[in-house]
């Protein structure tokens, strides 16, 4: 889609001039441009991508899905949408995602604000002027008083910096820069490296489709069964009428799903009655088996350890090779401690003729040759190289643009040793930067809604009171680093390498990147702040 924005007035230098810039289309930057410009400011929308919907436009790899119900990842701002848009299924495939977003962009009128196929590169606060000044890949500049960065928690692609990487001959694709087009597998040899959750919707998908495929894998995962099916009328007509009742409880939840922890402790419960719970949640579909299992599973090693042995006890019934069951159970890490992968005939994919699982633990990468990849045991030939290899989460997607705060101060040195902010949502010394991203512990859309209308009533009360500025102090930064790391500390979300603590890419700061408290004590704070008049933040 081209750029569709209309034009508007410059300044004699040839800058475009808004209230309100916002960086990112997706989930939280549609709904940033909607509320801010309902609230009467000019804003602007840049866009990286050729259209609306960030993580659902990018990542278009076969399989790629919503592990939260389809009814609790949708908007929940407007009434009229919820009773317009009809989910097809239960946990809705990235197609229908990223055509759902274009509903709301289109039922909304977004589009005319938003600005496609614009990089932005840079974002520099002109103290004096009290803007910030936006630079553009193809050389436009735009300014504005607030600067919102809605650019996602997994939205900075990481590709090992596998050596020869540029001299594989074949294809090669990140999972989040998927083409549009139909790839075409048939009688192909595939390499996919990575087991992370984006591998493990994949991976079933295309063993069915490839002549052979290779899986590498350095970690396996606690996968779950994901139970999707198709939305009945009934079902459909069930969302329309409860979605208040459906919200509330997400609400009312800790992680912002439909369902709740059962608080009784886990090793307290007898044997058999503990195991009946393990089934019948297993049997369930969703993240259930996680978020609504004993509590203490986060945070008792011993009630922990009790749950992990029954999943590994599920992975190895349904992998026919028990050598091969073997390497893709996990035993170096707690159950819970990384995202849990949920999947559709994942570990049934290794009981295929066609399907070879490589571990890399045993025999390493090497390098990519131009025919495929070199192990410390073998050279493997593909003619496709898939990389599931993750991102630079949270952090990532800011530090990789030149964001330059009061003092010339870069995010990226600010941030070096791991994020530095007041409720995720602002960092002291950058006057007016908001970050529109949901970095709770929390479905996503349920407590993304809460920052965006927290960022807009806050630059609605600068403005009212005829302040021009606002960013956090130091002392309250600091303040809430070590609460962040506090919070992290009594659960074993932080206690694996993976992208909640930045572990997943080398030389990356060790930091508590997810605030993991629960969502309603989360939104608890974002309220108290609000209602304290900004506590902890300068207004000048
Ligand atoms: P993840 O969960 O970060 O998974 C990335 C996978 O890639 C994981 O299996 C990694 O192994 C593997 N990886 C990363 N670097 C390497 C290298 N250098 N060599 C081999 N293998 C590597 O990313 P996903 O895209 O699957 O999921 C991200 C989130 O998206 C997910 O949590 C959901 O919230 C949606 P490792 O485990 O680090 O040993």
């Amino acid at each position: 889609m081209a750029n569709t924005a209309q034009s508007i007035p410059t300044t004699n230098s040839g800058i475009e001039e808004f209230d309100a810039i916002v960086i990112g289309a997706g989930v939280s930057g549609l709904y940033q441009l909607y509320r801010l410009r309902e609230s009467g400011l000019k804003v602007r929308c840049v866009e990286d991508g050729s259209g609306v919907g960030g993580t659902w436009y990018w990542n278009r790899y076969p399989g790629c899905r919503f592990d939260s119900e389809s009814e609790t990842y949708g908007y929940t701002f407007s009434k009229e949408l919820q009773q317009e848009w009809n989910w097809k299924e239960h946990y809705s495939g990235q197609p229908e995602n990223e055509q759902y977003l274009n509903f709301v962009a289109d039922k909304f009128d977004l589009r005319r604000d938003i600005q496609f196929n614009s990089h932005v590169t840079s974002a520099i606060y002109d103290e004096r002027a009290n803007r910030w000044d936006v630079q553009i890949e193809n050389g436009q500049r735009l300014r504005a008083q607030f600067l919102i960065g809605a650019v996602g928690i997994l939205s900075a692609r990481y590709v090992p910096p596998f050596e020869g990487i540029d001299s594989f001959k074949g294809q090669s694709f990140h999972t989040s820069r998927w083409p549009k087009e139909k790839v075409d597998f048939t009688g192909k040899r595939v390499a996919v490296i990575g087991t992370g959750a984006t591998a493990v919707q994949l991976i079933p998908i295309v063993a069915k489709e490839v002549a052979h495929l290779t899986v590498f894998q350095r970690t396996p995962n606690y996968c779950a069964p994901l139970r999707n099916a198709l939305v009945s009328d009934e079902t459909q007509a069930r969302f329309k009428a409860t979605y208040d009742e459906i919200y509330q409880k997400c609400l009312s939840s800790p992680a912002g799903f439909p369902y709740d922890f059962d608080r009784r402790k886990a090793l307290a419960v007898s044997p058999a009655e503990r195991l009946a719970l393990y089934e019948e949640l297993w049997a369930q579909p969703g993240f259930k088996k996680w978020l609504g299992n004993f509590r203490d599973i986060m945070t008792d090693r011993a009630a922990n350890e009790d749950f992990a042995e029954f999943v590994r006890n599920k992975i190895r019934a349904r992998v026919k090779d028990p050598k091969v069951a073997e390497k893709l159970v996990p035993k170096d890490h707690p159950f819970g401690s990384k995202r849990i992968p949920l999947e559709t005939e994942y570990y049934e994919a290794y009981n295929r003729d066609n399907v070879l699982l490589v571990d890399i633990r045993e025999t390493p990468i090497e390098r990519i040759t131009p025919k495929g990849i070199k192990t410390s045991d073998k050279e493997y030939e593909f003619d496709v190289i898939i990389y599931a290899t993750g991102f630079d989460a949270i952090t990532g997607p800011l530090t990789r643009i030149d964001i330059r705060g009061e003092g010339v101060q870069t995010l990226k040195d600010k941030w070096a040793n791991g994020p530095r902010t007041v409720l995720g949502l602002q960092t002291a010394g950058f006057p007016n930067f908001f970050i529109a991203t949901n970095t709770a512990f929390c479905n996503y859309t349920i407590c993304a809604e809460k920052i965006v209308e927290w960022i807009t009533d806050c630059i609605g009360y600068v403005r009212k009171n005829n302040r021009s500025r606002i960013a956090p102090t130091p002392e309250a930064e600091e303040a809430w680093v070590a609460h962040v790391n506090e919070a992290g500390s009594h659960t074993f979300l932080t206690s694996a390498k993976s992208w909640f603590v930045g572990d997943n890419i080398p030389g990356k700061a060790h930091a508590v990147l997810l605030y993991a408290n629960t969502a309603p004590a989360y939104r608890a704070k974002l309220a108290e702040t609000a209602a304290k008049g900004y506590e902890g933040f300068e207004l000048r």
